[in-house]
């Protein structure tokens, strides 16, 4: 065999072995995968938001994307959810801004008793406001969606009535939420939403103060029989992203994510409006549960208890320099909307 054969088949072995590793190696690159972190149980509705946003992204971008969740806190906690995803622990993460009030000060003013009347209109209010101002909190990283729950109501273990009946009772809340059992003369226990399981169970509260949904998602409605209807604030999320993982996307699919933003977080609020309505319909048929509404008369009492909690927090926002009247303001002339 000639010299210049010997290399020719030489070539042709390395080029075919060449090709042999590599082409798997870019099948196998596949496509940008991304995880997403939540902090309460699969069937809540922050999790119901999360995989159809997963759902959506992964069809929009044909593939392109896939989306590992991981409810439950198995990837992030309620608490840490916003230094997890800065930090890089979670591509992208959900959070309750009630736990972490003192963090969030301008887009927490929308869980002030101003009169959110639904979860859709809230989460609408909430994006608007969190647009508008492009609050510091969020500066490092990239929001996807914002949402709030449906109005808080009363569930409890006794019979809530009167302002009486509220008089230190023990009842989770965090955030806004709190300060407003606090008005009242009731007993907040600050705790994350999955947390409230073991302590009604072990009776270290005697109820909670949240959106209603709850009391089927959670089961609540086996040991809390009394619902008061007092239909006060709402409780904000977001949905956030590591500011890098955002960077790292193509173009084509950052249009997809941005386009599905405020989508999302109407979409949210309309589930959850829906689903509070099955969830109570679950409670009292199913479960026994007794929905009290007060008279206007006694409604008339708790609200006018209510009136300096929007006047305390405007102190606070304008001692750290927010703009807190036009906040204020901008809230409730998009509550009219
Ligand atoms: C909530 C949080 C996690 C799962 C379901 C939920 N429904 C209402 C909330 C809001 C709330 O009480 C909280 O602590 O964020």
């Amino acid at each position: 065999m000639k010299q210049g054969t010997g290399f020719l088949i030489l070539g042709i072995f390395v080029v075919t072995a060449l090709f042999a590793a590599f082409v798997p190696v870019c099948a196998t690159a596949g496509p940008i995968k991304l995880s997403y972190a939540n902090f309460p149980p699969a069937p809540t509705f922050p999790c119901v938001q999360m995989e159809r946003w997963k759902k959506e992204v992964e069809k929009r971008t044909n593939g392109k994307v896939v989306v590992n969740t991981y409810p439950g806190g198995t990837l992030l906690g309620a608490k840490n959810m916003m230094d997890g995803v800065i930090a890089g622990q979670a591509d992208i993460g959900n959070l309750s801004m009630a736990y972490q009030p003192g963090r969030f000060v301008v887009t927490n003013a929308t869980s002030l008793p101003l009169g959110i009347p639904n979860a859709r209109k809230g989460s609408l209010v909430l994006w608007d406001v969190w647009e508008k101002y492009q609050p510091e909190a969020f500066a490092k990283v990239k929001v996807l969606a914002m949402f709030t729950t449906a109005p808080t109501n009363i569930m409890s273990k006794v019979p809530v009535r009167t302002l009486e009946d509220l008089k230190g009772l023990d009842l989770r809340a965090s955030g806004g939420a709190a300060q407003v059992l606090a008005a009242w003369g009731a007993n907040p226990v600050g705790m994350p939403m999955p947390a409230t399981v073991e302590a009604l169970q072990k009776g270290v509260v005697k109820g909670l103060f949240s959106s209603l949904e709850v009391m089927k998602d959670f089961k609540f409605a086996e040991t809390c029989k009394y619902v008061t209807i007092t239909d006060t604030v709402i409780y904000p999320f977001a949905v956030v992203m590591n500011m890098d993982s955002w960077k790292k996307l193509p173009q084509d699919v950052q249009k997809v994510m941005d386009d599905l933003r405020v989508e999302q977080s109407e979409w949210t609020g309309t589930y959850m409006d829906n689903h509070v309505k099955a969830a109570m319909e679950w409670a009292k048929t199913e479960q026994n549960v007794e929905v009290i509404t007060l008279s206007a008369e006694e409604k008339a009492k708790w609200d006018a208890k209510l009136v300096p909690l929007t006047e305390k927090w405007a102190v606070n926002a304008k001692s750290k320099g927010f703009p807190a009247d036009a906040i204020v303001n901008d809230i409730k002339v998009l509550i009219k909307k």
